[in-house]
């Protein structure tokens, strides 16, 4: 009997009593052991458990209620995903997540390595540091998490299988609802728009009825196009960094949807700490996010194809010509999301502090109008933008427009 066989929400001293149960393996000093809730999310609670002996780990607890909106009820379930994803994904991209050491269907927790020793990337760009391994890691780990989980790759019913056990409704509803439907029309009025854009974001994001069909169409290609087993929100938050390593964790909105969804994150998060960079008059660190942004693109589309070439067994995937329509379509997939998630985070109710923390009002509704002009041109032109440099076009072109 433990009172952890039955599910409550825990606190800091519950965490501690949970880390001791479950990890029986560990040395702990039990008269020494503390615990901090860490958590800054929107979704879970994080507990960083140590001891004075050099113990450390983290509890990731999943709450009935988010943390962004009480009114917000999900699927505790959430956890188990998340670690059996991670768990996989240390197969296919080894050393760029963080190991799970257990995980718990009953308290809908997980113990994982502690990264203490690494910083969120958002934080850190946002001080404007700057991480030469990050194109090369974060391309290894969407090439390998992404094409080895397709039917390309894979036997089509292991395939099929892993679709079923990672089916996960109540967080794609949270997408299709917070990325894909209410940035182009608030109709849950739960939009936070900075005032001074407010008439641009009604002409531009509310009555552009082209942008409105094509948002539509991705809409659906999210919901049916079960390519790859996605991360699901694979923004600069859900990243741990420092300047040698790169750990990809947080993945509890793990799907099988469209590859270019995970890219084009990636690409977005990374115009938002150009935004803040823009702001804060810092051209290096700026350049830095441009030369990323490329690095991000370019050896994506080149690892995927020598991967590709590398895993391929599928019979008909191998005909002439297919590997190259399969990845033009990622790249527009690509594009199309980058642009989404520049809206959404732009004008929809989970924003990112590297822009909500701009100081200066003017400053701040530039990027802002910036941020969307770019996803335009990103979701309207998809089909045109094919390498890394198009992206600094876009953002360049769209910078001229917002002034
Ligand atoms: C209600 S959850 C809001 C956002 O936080 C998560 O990180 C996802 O990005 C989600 O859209
Ligand atoms: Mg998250």
């Amino acid at each position: 009997m433990s009172r952890f066989d039955s599910y409550f929400l825990m606190g800091v001293g519950d965490a501690i009593a949970y880390t001791l149960e479950k990890t029986p393996d560990i040395a702990w000093h039990r008269e020494a052991m503390q615990a901090k809730e860490i958590g800054d999310g929107n979704l879970n609670y994080v507990f960083r458990v140590w001891d004075d002996k050099g113990h450390s780990v983290i509890v990731k607890h999943a709450g009935e209620a988010l943390r962004i909106s009480a009114d917000m009820k999900v699927s505790v379930d959430r956890n188990r995903i998340e670690s059996e994803i991670l768990q996989l994904q240390n197969r296919y991209a080894p050393g760029l997540v963080p190991e799970i050491y257990m995980y718990d269907t009953v308290m809908s927790a997980c113990i994982m390595e502690d990264l203490s020793d690494h910083e969120l990337m958002r934080y850190a760009l946002m001080k404007h540091k700057t991480f030469p391994r990050f194109a090369e890691d974060i391309t290894t780990y969407m090439v390998n998490t992404l094409l080895l989980s397709t039917d390309v790759v894979m036997e089509h019913k292991e395939k099929k299988a892993l679709v079923k056990s990672f089916i996960n409704p109540e967080l794609c509803e949270i997408t299709e609802d917070l990325v894909l439907t209410e940035p182009y029309n608030d109709r849950n009025g739960r939009n936070l728009v900075f005032e001074p854009n407010r008439a641009f974001v009604q002409r531009e994001l509310y009555e552009d009825k082209q942008l409105h069909l094509e948002v539509a169409k991705l809409k659906f290609d999210f919901m049916n196009n079960a390519q790859a087993l996605l991360h699901g929100d694979l923004h600069t938050g859900s990243i741990f960094v420092k300047q040698d390593s790169t750990r990809v964790f947080d993945p509890e909105f793990a799907f099988y949807g469209p590859i270019g969804y995970d890219v084009g994150n990636v690409i977005a998060n990374l115009i938002f700490a150009w935004d803040n960079g823009h702001a804060a008059g810092n051209q290096a660190f700026c350049d830095w996010v441009l030369k990323t942004i490329v690095e991000v693109v370019d050896l994506f589309k080149a690892k995927f194809l020598k991967a590709f070439d590398e895993h391929v067994t599928e019979p008909m995937a191998k005909v002439e010509g297919f590997k190259e329509h399969y990845l033009d379509s990622i790249l527009s997939d690509t594009a199309a999301y980058t642009g989404t998630e520049l809206n959404r985070r732009t004008v929809g109710m989970a924003q990112v502090k590297d822009v909500t923390t701009i100081a200066d009002p003017d400053k701040r509704a530039f990027v802002e109008r910036l941020n969307i002009l770019c996803a335009k041109d990103c979701i309207m032109n998809r089909h045109a933008f094919k390498q890394g440099s198009d992206y600094v076009d876009a953002l360049l072109r769209a910078a001229k427009a917002a002034g």
